[in-house]
């Protein structure tokens, strides 16, 4: 009888640095094709266009790949060493979720997936299991959390992340797909029970029903994805948040058996643990770049961050920030000046007032125009 791959997979993927590696059916129908189908269907994926482009192809994992018989499922922790929602309180701090604030995940797990691969594809076929290996990352991002659970990582929450006994809400997942038939491990059950503290969490309200969410309605969302100026609830709704949010996950009671990142690049840098909105808002293209070198905060580009920081500037009740939202008033990028109108109509109305009938006069862009009209 062949060894058993399962045992050669984990030991590698363990030295990797992923701290779960389980396996799953990859070619067993599934229901979260169809949940997949209703959230594009019903617009909650808003302006995440390749949601749309890529439906059926996500739809289960033999829609990517027709041969696929197994899914190798794995997790990294990337846990905060303490809880990180009480920095919220300090308003004159950016708020950067936990998950960015080391270097980006996408190249630290790209990486190593790809390493795996090469390596399991090696030893299938010295088992005479000589299958394809294939990792998806790039293209058209498989569903992660249903193979997760069906490998049994953990369960979706409510907040329809993937937490699990052992690492509470704080795990990364990747995936690697094989034409090889590997046994697959148990899938985990549903632990939620009557909770509903990440429901309640949520500042934005983002959640029409339990295991739903509404991505229009979302921080991550709108501080990432969303290039716009955004309505005017989100934004006081953002507080201090400028990239990413955590209140669902750090809500969850399973948090508790959650430890610290043991993979060094997923640390959180000083830098990025509650900077100042002051010096944030001073950052032009080369500053931010250089701010941001190989952090995932890189990707949104300098505006849309700028934007999120005016957000939560507006939001300080720091008379210190006058000056330099003031000074982002003549910024080149509308959605920066826009902002800058917004937080000074927050901070200071009167200046906001005194600068109004000369600005808009001068004003070309209609969103920023429609900022000046806006009466705080
Ligand atoms: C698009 C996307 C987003 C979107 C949408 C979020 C979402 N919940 O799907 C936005 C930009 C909002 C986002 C935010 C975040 N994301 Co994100 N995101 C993705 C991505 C690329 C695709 C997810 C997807 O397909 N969503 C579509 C929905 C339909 O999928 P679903 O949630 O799995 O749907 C299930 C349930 O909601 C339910 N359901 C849905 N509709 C319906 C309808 C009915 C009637 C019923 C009963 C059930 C039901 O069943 C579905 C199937 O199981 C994945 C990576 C990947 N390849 O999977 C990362 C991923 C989910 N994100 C991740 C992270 C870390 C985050 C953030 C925590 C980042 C942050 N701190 O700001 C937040 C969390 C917000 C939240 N509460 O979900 C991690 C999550 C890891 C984990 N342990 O779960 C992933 C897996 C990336 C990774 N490789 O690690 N993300
Ligand atoms: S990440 Fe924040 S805004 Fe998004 S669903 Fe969770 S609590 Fe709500
Ligand atoms: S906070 Fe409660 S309801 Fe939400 S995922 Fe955690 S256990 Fe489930």
């Amino acid at each position: 009888m062949a060894a058993d791959p399962r045992i050669f997979i984990r030991q590698r993927a363990a030295e990797l640095g992923f701290g779960v590696c389980r396996f799953a059916s990859a070619s067993e129908p599934w229901s979260a094709g169809e949940k997949l189908a209703h959230f594009v269907e019903a617009g909650r994926h808003g302006d995440m266009g390749w949601m749309e482009t890529t439906l059926e192809r996500r739809a289960h994992p033999t829609a990517m790949w027709d041969g696929a018989k197994t899914a190798i499922v794995l997790g990294m922790n990337y846990g905060p060493e303490a809880d990180p929602l009480p920095e919220l309180a300090d308003k004159s701090a950016g708020y950067i979720s936990v998950y960015a604030r080391g270097d980006d995940y996408h190249e630290v797990i790209k990486g190593r997936l790809k390493i795996l691969a090469g390596q399991m594809a090696a030893r299938l076929s010295q088992l005479g299991l000589g299958q394809e290996v294939k990792v998806f990352v790039d293209t058209a991002p498989l569903m992660e959390k249903p193979l997760a659970q069906r490998a049994g990582l953990g369960w979706q929450g409510k907040h329809t992340n993937l937490l699990s006994r052992t690492h509470g809400n704080w795990l990364f997942l990747g995936v690697i797909l094989t034409a090889a038939e590997i046994t697959p491990d148990e899938a985990e059950t549903e632990h939620c029970g009557r909770c509903t503290a990440c429901l309640d969490a949520c500042p934005t309200n983002a959640f029409p029903a339990p295991f739903q969410i509404d991505a229009r309605r979302c921080l991550s969302y709108l501080t990432i994805e969303f290039a716009d100026p955004w309505p005017v609830e989100f934004r006081i709704a953002a507080g201090p948040r400028i990239y990413g949010c955590d209140d669902c996950l750090g809500a969850c009671p399973w948090n508790k058996f959650a430890q610290g990142a043991s993979e060094a690049r997923l640390h959180a840098r000083d830098s990025l643990k509650g900077p100042r909105l002051a010096d944030l808002l001073a950052l032009d293209d080369p500053a931010f770049r250089a701010l941001f070198t190989k952090s995932p905060v890189k990707r949104i580009g300098r505006d849309r961050f700028i934007r999120n920081v005016l957000y939560a500037a507006g939001n300080s009740e720091d008379a210190t920030l006058i000056a330099p939202v003031e000074a982002l008033l003549g910024d080149p990028a509308p959605v920066v000046r826009g902002a800058a109108v917004w937080a000074l109509s927050r901070l200071d109305g009167e200046r906001w007032a005194a600068l109004r009938e000369a600005r808009l006069a001068e004003e070309e862009d209609e969103s920023v125009k429609a900022e000046w009209s806006f009466s705080p």
